[in-house]
């Protein structure tokens, strides 16, 4: 299998182009003559018919078959783009895209996990998807790729990219209030590259917490340098005095480890004033081990 022959771009734009170019020429072709026949056949020019043609079978077969056979040139082109979209060449790389409210985890074979998607060059990769909460939906535009993240439901798209670069990855379904923060971006490097971080086995994190707040895609509404975003920023969160609501009351509380994890795991039971109530739950869903290493980490934010 060459991977050069099939590419989900080129397959896209060429159906795009040809239907666009052909819909262009037919557009200037039919207004030109529209207009053309509007002033040599104006009432003042020709007031009687200028012809008493019965019909012609030479033109009737041509009128029809000429528009049949450039539109079924369309579909032609478009049918084997879509089947080249979803046949997955033999021998590419697997990657499982998951989407959460609000951010997308990479995971890879080895087990290994990554925020953004790192593939290697020149090669097909194959990415099966899945949803962990709501409707998402896995765009890369770059590669022409567009697929749903569909609860219970695995969907597959394949892409490859020809040269290396970092390409956007959105989400196309609206999930919720931090989907337009839910972008991530695929990281095209050679295949040695590719190799080699395969092999790394964090991803640049200095501090474990670091690996826990990529992991459940915290940084897609909370930011660690002060900006306001969908949630509270972490920066500087610890130690100050917060005003939450709960039931409805409102009161200060004290930000520490035990506000914290009752804020991770019961995210709904007291809400920072000023920010929607939108927050996943996640009890039962992020370990021991990892919310200790959550607390050390926004500590040492403070
Ligand atoms: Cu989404």
């Amino acid at each position: 299998m060459n991977p050069q022959l099939i590419n989900t771009t080129e397959t896209v734009d060429f159906a795009f182009w040809y239907i666009t170019i052909i819909c262009l020429v037919m557009l200037g072709a039919i207004t030109v003559a529209m207009i053309y026949f509007c002033i040599r056949y104006h009432r003042s020019r020709a007031p009687r018919p200028t012809s008493d043609a019965h019909g012609s079978l030479f033109l009737e077969l041509t009128w029809t078959l000429t528009p049949t056979l450039i539109v079924m040139s369309m579909f032609w082109y478009g049918w084997s783009g879509y089947m080249g979209l979803r046949n997955v060449p033999e021998g590419a790389y697997e990657i499982t895209a998951k989407a959460r409210m609000w951010g997308w985890t990479f995971v890879y074979p080895s087990g290994k996990t990554a925020s953004k998607m790192v593939v290697p060059v020149g090669k097909p990769v194959k990415v099966t998807i899945v949803a962990e909460d709501v409707l998402h939906g896995l765009f890369i535009p770059a590669f022409r790729v567009k697929k749903d993240a569909i609860p219970g439901r695995e969907t597959q798209l394949w892409f490859s990219a020809r040269e290396a670069g970092s390409y956007d990855l959105f989400c196309t379904e609206y999930c919720g209030l931090g989907h337009s923060s839910m972008i991530s971006t695929v990281e095209a490097i050679p295949e040695e590259e590719f190799a080699t971080w395969l092999t790394q086995k964090v991803e640049k994190a200095s501090l474990p917490g670091q690996e826990v707040i990529e992991k459940y895609g915290c940084l897609g509404c909370h930011s660690v340098d002060g900006t306001k975003r969908t949630g509270p920023t972490f920066k500087g969160l610890w130690g100050r005095e917060q005003a939450v609501k709960r039931g409805g009351q409102e009161l200060n509380l004290m930000v520490d480890s035990d506000y914290l994890r009752r804020s991770i795991l019961r995210s709904n039971a007291e809400i920072v004033k000023g920010y929607p109530a939108v927050m996943p739950v996640f009890e039962g869903r992020i370990t021991e081990d990892e919310l200790n290493h959550l607390m050390t980490y926004l500590e040492k934010l403070r």
